[in-house]
């Protein structure tokens, strides 16, 4: 699509959308840049524009400027029921997400992983696979994007025919897409989380279906065979499908990825054995399947992936060893930013743990998580929003050891002071940072900062 020329409002200026406006302007559109919270910028500067040149609007957006838009750009984390999304779809003005625009204008191939919980160990993974390969094919670049923290767009000038894109995207991404059309794809499993954007769970899900709605015979999917939503879904989709299984000795005849006496088979063919890996826990074993079955479908080679496999590392803020303290392992799990990303963590540990969590409210069941205490967590440390709900919920599935914090600080001290030698305390919140930190970035880093400070 033409667009220049077009005045097109960017909603939100977080990362996503300074690196969309920045897409547009060497697009040859005139953007202009709102944000709807007023004291967004207040810290860098006031009202002054975060780019230079462009028209810059915090809270609301006068109507003379309103009425002069084109088209619209939105930032993942706004959404579509936002006023003034809501009043330019009442005036059928096209909108599109940053993932969309970034889309249109990108180059060469493209992967692209969803799913509640691995993506983002997934898409690393993945991408270092594609970094290897397009280093031993010696032509291309490879590029990893998305909610992993690097906007699409800010890569697309970059990318030429034959770059290869792995993509990590959210619901809030998937929700916008329009010819969004990955080589390959993946859901890793689809459980609940941002139900308080999405309504239901049945419309997270088939948001979630969305990142295959282009794809066609030629194309492939990679699916979770043990997820009941995923399974189904290869029943549904046009594309090719490939499966993975950490239950399942060889689920289907065809094309699928399983674990077997701790070794991770392709069709029979071996991939890894899982102890060779630097990556712990089933749910890992998971993400390794996935990144294989997306590469294989690419057709890189299957010894250049299980060597990129054995040397990878656990990425930051995901059960991410910390340091021992008077015999105490600190674990930074801040990415546990929903109940069933934090069960992960709770599994994983092999030692009796305090743990840290609470946060921002995204309208989440607690019920399950806590239902795996029992033999790991000794003590619970609350902080944030939903502190007091998390509490009510534990003392009626019988957990009464409970303190609360006001601060990270606070818990990372309350935690200090009641762990004993040879326990674990583990920062899995179970729950979104927002209200207290910037995101589970920033939370995981201060979390590591206090636990430096104790020794
Ligand atoms: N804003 C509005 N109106 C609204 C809501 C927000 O103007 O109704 C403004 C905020 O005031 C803020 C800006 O939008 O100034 C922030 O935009 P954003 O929330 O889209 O955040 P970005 O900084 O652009 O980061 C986004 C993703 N954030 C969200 O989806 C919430 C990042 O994912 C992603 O890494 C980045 O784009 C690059 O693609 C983070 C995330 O938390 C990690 N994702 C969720 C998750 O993983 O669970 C989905």
């Amino acid at each position: 699509m033409n667009i220049q020329g077009l005045k097109v409002l960017v909603i939100g200026a977080g990362v996503s959308g300074i690196a969309a406006v920045k897409l547009l302007v060497l697009e040859g559109a005139l953007p202009v840049l709102f944000d709807s919270n007023d004291k967004v910028l207040v810290e860098d500067g006031g009202e002054k524009s975060p780019l230079e040149n462009i028209p810059f609007y915090m809270g609301s957006l006068p109507d003379k400027v309103a009425k002069s838009i084109d088209m619209v750009v939105v930032s993942p984390g706004v959404p579509l029921d936002n006023p003034t999304v809501a009043m330019f779809r009442g005036r059928h003005i096209k909108i599109w997400g940053e993932i969309e625009l970034a889309y249109e204008f990108a180059k060469g191939r493209l992967m692209a992983v969803t799913g509640t919980n691995g993506k983002t160990t997934t898409v690393t993974l993945l991408g270092e696979i594609v970094k290897n390969y397009v280093e031993q094919r010696g032509s291309g670049k490879a590029f990893v994007v998305g909610n992993i923290g690097n906007p699409y767009t800010a890569e697309v000038q970059e990318m030429t025919e034959d770059s290869i894109t792995v993509a990590e995207i959210s619901s809030f991404q998937l929700e916008t897409i329009e010819k969004f059309h990955p080589d390959v794809s993946a859901i890793l499993n689809i459980t609940p989380d941002h139900l308080n954007r999405h309504g239901s769970m049945e419309n997270y899900v088939s948001i979630k279906k969305k990142i295959a709605l282009n794809q066609k015979e030629t194309d492939t999917i990679v699916l979770n065979y043990d997820d009941p939503y995923t399974r189904a879904f290869g029943e549904e989709t046009k594309a090719k499908v490939v499966y993975f299984s950490s239950k399942e000795e060889k689920p289907v005849s065809l094309d699928c990825l399983y674990l077997k006496d701790g070794v991770i088979y392709y069709n029979g063919e071996k991939v890894i054995e899982t102890g060779r890996m630097k990556l712990l826990g089933t749910h890992n074993y998971e993400n390794v399947m996935a990144a294989a079955g997306m590469a294989l479908s690419f057709g890189i080679p299957m010894d250049l992936i299980s060597e990129t496999i054995r040397d990878f590392h656990p990425v930051e803020h995901r059960i991410e060893f910390v340091e021992t303290v008077n015999g105490v392992d600190y674990y930074n799990d801040s990415k546990g930013t929903n109940p069933d990303a934090a069960i992960r963590a709770v599994d994983a540990m092999s030692k009796q743990t305090v743990l840290i969590a609470g946060g921002f409210d995204k309208h989440s069941k607690y019920d399950e998580w806590i239902e795996h205490f029992p033999g790991k967590i000794r003590l619970l440390v609350l902080m944030g929003q939903t502190a007091e709900d998390i509490e009510s919920c534990a003392r009626s599935h019988g957990f009464e050891n409970i303190r609360m914090a006001d601060s990270m600080e606070e818990a990372v001290q309350t935690a200090y002071r009641e762990a004993e030698p040879g326990e674990a305390v583990l920062l899995s919140p179970a729950c979104a940072s927002w209200g207290m930190f910037r995101n589970y970035e920033e939370r995981g880093r201060i979390f590591k900062e206090e636990v430096r400070k104790l020794s």
